[in-house]
Parts: structure tokens; sequence; C-alpha cells
């Protein structure tokens, strides 16, 4: 695969790869993907303890999706947050950072050690995303909206240092409620940002309750489309389905619209108590409650549920 490419829309030299199936998954990579998924919900728990309060549920929902493009989706170099032809990973859901975390650190972008002092004071690890003070962050997010057209702007610097790369922007379905997502939705389709992928984890609920209650946004694929998108639907927890479309994506090097998948999600998938309950957007576990959130991350069966007022709820960002 190419490592630059112009921003033209000109016909790409590889564009046979177009038609090739991208590689087979093997059961082992699958395994690994799910494996690390569930690393991603046991180490959100794990720093969320850490700082007493956080937002478990907006990253169970992503979790596959944060595994997928990390190691199996995204080109990333070891120990090289700053490679200029890495892809690049922007999340419009700023408040999903802490299952960011552990991956970036996986990377070797910053030392592990850092995780376990995760928003204590003097660590650059926050509730939010800091790209001036975390390696591998690649833009600073928590105010929900900016994040496509950041990506959007990635994409044209590219193009200005003839590098190709792909850019990535996780948002949530709340999200789409911010009009300058469309501003940018617009503009990606007319620059043929076909390097720009938008992922919306559509997981039925925002802060407030659920997204089609609070402002609907569906018909969601449909309004993509008529801003110019080529639109994928994809179960949000299915690592090989998810891998696949991926790679898909990558491999097809002739593509001039601008991608969107829509991935359906549970908002606290794998916990049970949270899929089934609104309220645990932000919250804190008691340490009885985390033992019985991880066994069933683990695997056991699933736990009774928690009132909702046993989730002490901090202030709503
Ligand atoms: C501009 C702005 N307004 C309000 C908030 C407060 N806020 C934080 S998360 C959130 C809901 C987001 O819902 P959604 O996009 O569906 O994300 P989810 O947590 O469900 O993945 C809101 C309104 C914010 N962070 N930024
Ligand atoms: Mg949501």
């Amino acid at each position: 695969m190419p490592t630059t490419a112009t921003a033209a829309p000109a016909p790409d030299p590889m564009g046979a790869e177009r038609t090739l199936m991208p590689a087979p998954l093997t059961p082992e990579t699958i395994a690994h993907l799910e494996e690390r998924a569930r690393h991603v919900r046991l180490e959100t728990i794990r720093l969320i303890a850490i700082a007493k309060v956080g937002h478990y549920s907006s990253t169970f929902s992503c979790a596959e999706l944060f595994a997928t493009l990390y190691y199996d989706a995204m080109r990333l170099r070891h120990g090289e947050p700053r490679w200029p032809d890495r892809d690049r990973f922007l999340m419009g859901k700023g408040h999903a950072a802490v299952g960011l975390y552990p991956l970036l650190a996986d990377w070797g972008f910053f030392p592990k050690e850092l995780l376990d002092g995760y928003t204590r004071l003097g660590n650059p690890l926050g509730d939010h995303p800091d790209m001036t003070k975390v390696p591998g962050v690649d833009f600073s997010s928590g105010s929900i909206g900016h994040a496509l057209s950041a990506g959007l702007g990635m994409v044209m610097g590219g193009r200005m240092m003839n590098r190709r790369f792909d850019v990535y922007v996780m948002l949530g379905d709340g999200e789409m409620q911010e009009g300058q997502v469309w501003e940018a939705a617009m503009a990606a389709a007319h620059q043929k940002a076909g390097n720009l992928i938008a992922i919306v984890d559509r997981n039925g609920y925002q802060l407030d309750g659920q997204v089609d209650e609070v402002m609907g946004i569906e018909p969601l694929a449909g309004k993509w489309r008529a801003f110019g998108w080529e639109v994928h639907e994809v179960d949000g927890h299915d690592v090989a389905a998810l891998a696949t479309l991926f790679r898909r994506l990558k491999q097809d090097r002739t593509r001039e619209k601008p991608a969107c998948i829509i991935a359906r999600t549970l908002k606290g998938k794998g916990v049970g108590y949270m899929e089934r309950e609104a309220g645990w957007h932000l919250g804190y576990l008691a340490p009885e409650d985390e033992a019985a959130a991880i066994a069933e991350i683990m695997g056991q069966p699933a736990s009774p549920a928690i009132p909702r007022e046993a989730a002490a709820q901090g202030d709503a960002r």
C-alpha cells in the first residue's frame, strides 16, 4: 500500500486493489480483538476507580471500535506518536478517552505507569483528552461537535504535504445534534475527502436520555448519504464485521466519497445493569459493584440491577 498519495481525485494507480478481497480474518485475530476490547473495559473500570468518577457506559459502547481501530485498522508505529504518516484518530466523544489511554500506552506512546495516576494532579491523562499533554492524542476534545471539522483539516493538511494517511473520527449519536458536524460533513464531501472516515457510535443515548426523544436524528444513514457520504451500517460490537469493513475501506484507494460507519452499539455494553440504565452516563462504582462488573466482563453471569441512586453522580460533562 502506498504511503503517499496526492489529494486529487485523479485515478489511483493502485486502483486495482479495489477489486481485491481484504485479507481474511483469522480466528486468532478475532480472539485477540475481543480480548483487547475486554482489556479496554477492565482498564476503564480500574482507571475510573482512581478518578472516582467517569464515563463507563460511553466507553463500553465503543470498546470494540477502539480495539479494532488500534489493533487492526490503523497504521501506527510503536513508540512514534508523531510519525507523520500515521493514521489519525479523533474523538468527538472525548469523554470516552479513559478507554483510549490504555491503548496509547500499549503502543509505547507514553509509559504505562502514567495510567496509574489517571486524573491525579500533574498527570496528563484527564477525563477528556489533551493533545498538548498526551502523546498519541491527535486532537483535544470534550466539547462535542468539533472533531469532524478538525479531521477534515488534517485530511487537507495531508494533501498539502503530499502525504496519504487515513483520518478516523469517532462521533457520538447525541453529537449528531451539533450543527458543526453537518457543516463538516458537507465540506468533506465537497473536498472529496475519501480518506476521512467518520464512525458514529449509535448507542441510542446521550447525557440526558434517549437520543430520539431528546432530538431525533433519523433517518441517520439517509442524512449522511444526502450529504455525499458513503454509508455503512454495522454491529459495533462484532469485531470481525468491524475489522472486515475497516480493511475494505483502507484497501479502496480510489474512493472519493468520505465514509461514514454507523456502528449499532449498546451504551454500557458488557455490564448488564449499565446496559439497562441510562443514568450510568457518568458515575462511580462502589468497590463491591466494581467486582460484579469485572466478573461479568470476564464472562461470569450477569449481576442484578443496581438502583440508579447507587451510582454517585458527578457533575455532568
Ligand atoms: C458542546 C457540548 N455540549 C454539551 C456537552 C456535555 N455532554 C457531554 S457528553 C454528552 C452527551 C453525548 O452523547 P453522545 O454523543 O450520544 O455520546 P455517548 O456518551 O452516548 O457515546 C453531552 C451533552 C459537551 N461535552 N459539549
Ligand atoms: Mg450516544
